[in-house]
């Protein structure tokens, strides 16, 4: 075993012997790995090095999880069930604090939730509806958190700022790949006004402000083995935002026919069938505490989260891509076609979106 690893291990408050420490899966952002504690044959802990380039303030970050994840397991003991596996449990250091800071490094540790299952794709209406009710349930079980909450990525899905960071990256040029780009450019440019005024409708109150997600793809959602919802996982960007950004990356992510950074277009499409179910699962929990202005613009939130994408995807591969993990020279802007191609085939069903 990687004896730094165990060393960093060593500061959390863990029951029991560590066995081995294990990597886990492909994150984008943050490496992850599982610690199997001795005389286990399951893993009991996740521990996470947090992306310090992209969480500028972690401290902040896990006090937001720390206390949403203490306020749903309040409502999850009231409903009479399991607040070990309904929600996250941070585990603290030894000596109390919700991190530890090796070097320039932070690291975390949750309790990794057994007999637990997650799905990359949303294959069937019936996945989609369940992963509707997941963050149905995860924002109704906050909708009365009224305490403010550290904005520890800023203007995360804010397309004004978002728009600031897209200039100067289009200025900067950092990468001399500016002059190549005039197509995907233009997809950008010709959106600007119309997401702006979605988000003035944030700026003015006319949508409220909510506890959120704000990476609510399937693959965060924890189900049972039965498939039956458990609760949002990698709560990292949990912050206040509007609702509707949380429904429209689930759209982005579900909906899509093909994969997040497919070569192959013509795979790339949004299934009205998954969006219906999608939208249903969520409405089934969440119906009660929207306002109508939020039913109203919920079929927009999908095309918005979706360009939004695009827009990132496309400033990183301007900026020379430093932002999101790649794995071979153009992928994000393999990844900006993609989502590009998600994009005009939502703006292509609009009329039946809003008749659902
Ligand atoms: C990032 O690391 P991951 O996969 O959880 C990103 C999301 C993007 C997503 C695109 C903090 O999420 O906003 O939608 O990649 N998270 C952050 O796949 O930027
Ligand atoms: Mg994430």
């Amino acid at each position: 075993m990687d004896t730094q690893l165990l060393n960093i291990a060593q500061h959390f408050a863990l029951e029991g012997a560590i066995a081995s420490i294990d990597r886990l899966g492909e994150g984008f952002i943050n490496d992850t790995l599982t610690i199997t504690m001795e005389g286990a044959s399951r893993p009991g802990y996740i521990l996470q090095r947090k992306n310090h380039n992209i969480f500028k303030n972690v401290p902040a970050m896990m006090d937001n999880i720390y206390r949403v994840t203490n306020h749903i397991k309040a409502k999850v003991v009231a409903a009479g069930g399991d607040p070990m596996r309904e929600t996250l449990t941070v585990v603290p250091t030894i000596d109390g604090k919700l991190y530890y800071k090796d070097g320039e490094n932070y690291w975390t540790v949750c309790v990794f939730i057994t007999d637990s299952v997650t799905h990359d794709r949303a294959d069937t209406e019936e996945l989609a509806y369940k992963g509707g009710e997941g963050l149905g349930l995860f924002q109704s079980q906050l909708a009365d958190f009224t305490e403010p909450l550290a904005e520890t990525i800023p203007g995360f899905h804010n397309i004004r700022s978002r728009f600031e960071q897209w200039d100067e990256a289009l200025k900067r040029d950092a990468a001399g790949r500016v002059k190549d780009l005039a197509e995907e450019i233009s997809w950008i440019e010709s959106r600007r006004a119309k997401m702006l005024d979605f988000w003035h409708l944030v700026e003015t109150g006319e949508l409220p402000m909510r506890v959120t997600h704000n990476d609510t793809k399937l693959s965060n959602v924890l189900f049972n083995k039965d498939d039956s919802v458990l609760c949002m996982i990698d709560l990292d960007t949990c912050m206040s935002s509007t609702a509707l950004n949380d429904v429209g990356d689930a759209l982005r992510s579900y909906t899509n026919t093909g994969a997040e950074d497919d070569k192959d277009l013509d795979r790339v499409s949004m299934d009205i069938k998954i969006y219906k179910a999608y939208v249903s699962g969520y409405l089934s929990k969440m119906r009660p505490h929207l306002t109508p202005k939020e039913i109203e613009m919920l079929p927009f939130s999908g095309i918005y989260i979706t360009f939004e994408q695009v827009l990132r995807f496309l400033m990183d591969y301007i900026d020379g891509d430093t932002y999101y993990r790649i794995a071979y020279p153009d992928h994000n802007l393999v990844r900006t076609r993609a989502q590009y191609k998600l994009l005009t085939s939502m703006e292509s069903q609009w009329a039946e979106m809003q008749n659902i």
